[in-house]
């Protein structure tokens, strides 16, 4: 049995994903906690964990692997014969699972970030001048095109791939939690993909980690 040590952080949410994946699958793991743009950014981790400074990073017997859903994809190869988080077996029902992670983790976070950044993380962390109403507006409004695209492609299924939850979903809602959190917006606009979120959000381990995220927010307040 290999050694798993995830670092990671509850409030990011590709650190989150995997995460879910560990802990659906009950894989055996140890936990350690990088604070983001301080810890992540030491000496000491970006010259062993990761180069490029960030979360999160799962070693496997003392060697490290990056990028949420490469860690995914490792995770679901090793643990996940039956299936659960994403099909095994079928090689076109894998493309369509993988095919929703992968927006997740390329298309929608990127969209997402490129409002996060100006609006909220720019001016918190890195002393940054706040975007104008109107750029901040207009931010937003791209952010809202993407959920409505990803309304678009969810349809009236239940989840992206049809009626089975697969870890795409998981990694899109952490995508969406986080971004309707930090930009106070919501999916009131997309209601396909308000019910889609309000499904997902009653996963158990969903669940169990966004109460986490907010515990750990609410006490910073
Ligand atoms: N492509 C990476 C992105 C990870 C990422 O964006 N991590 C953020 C936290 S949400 C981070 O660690 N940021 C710290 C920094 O950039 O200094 C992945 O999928 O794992």
């Amino acid at each position: 049995m290999v050694k798993l040590v995830f670092h990671g952080n509850v409030l990011s949410p590709p650190a989150r994903t995997p995460l879910w994946v560990l802990k659906t699958l009950g894989v055996e793991h140890e936990f350690k906690h990088v604070a983001i743009f301080t810890e992540s950014r030491s000496e000491e981790y970006t010259s062993k964990v990761n180069v490029f400074g960030q979360v999160p990073a799962l070693e496997v017997d003392g060697t490290f692997i990056t990028q949420s859903s490469t860690i995914i994809r490792y995770l679901a190869n090793e643990f996940d014969k039956d299936g659960i988080i994403l099909p095994s077996g079928d090689h076109l029902e894998r493309a369509k699972a993988e095919e929703i992670l992968d927006i997740g983790a390329t298309t929608v976070r990127m969209s997402t970030l490129k409002a996060i950044g100006p609006i909220f993380a720019g001016p918190k962390y890195f002393g940054l001048e706040k975007v104008s109403e109107e750029e901040e507006k207009k931010l937003i409004e791209e952010v809202q095109a993407t959920f409505g695209k990803l309304n678009t492609k969810l349809g009236d299924k239940p989840y992206f791939t049809g009626d089975k939850l697969t870890v795409g979903d998981v990694y899109i809602f952490n995508d969406l939690q986080t971004t309707q959190f930090i930009l106070k917006i919501d999916l009131s606009d997309h209601p396909q993909l308000n019910a889609w979120y309000e499904t997902v959000s009653k996963d158990e381990i969903v669940a169990e980690l966004s109460k986490e995220m907010f515990d750990i927010i609410s006490q910073k307040e």
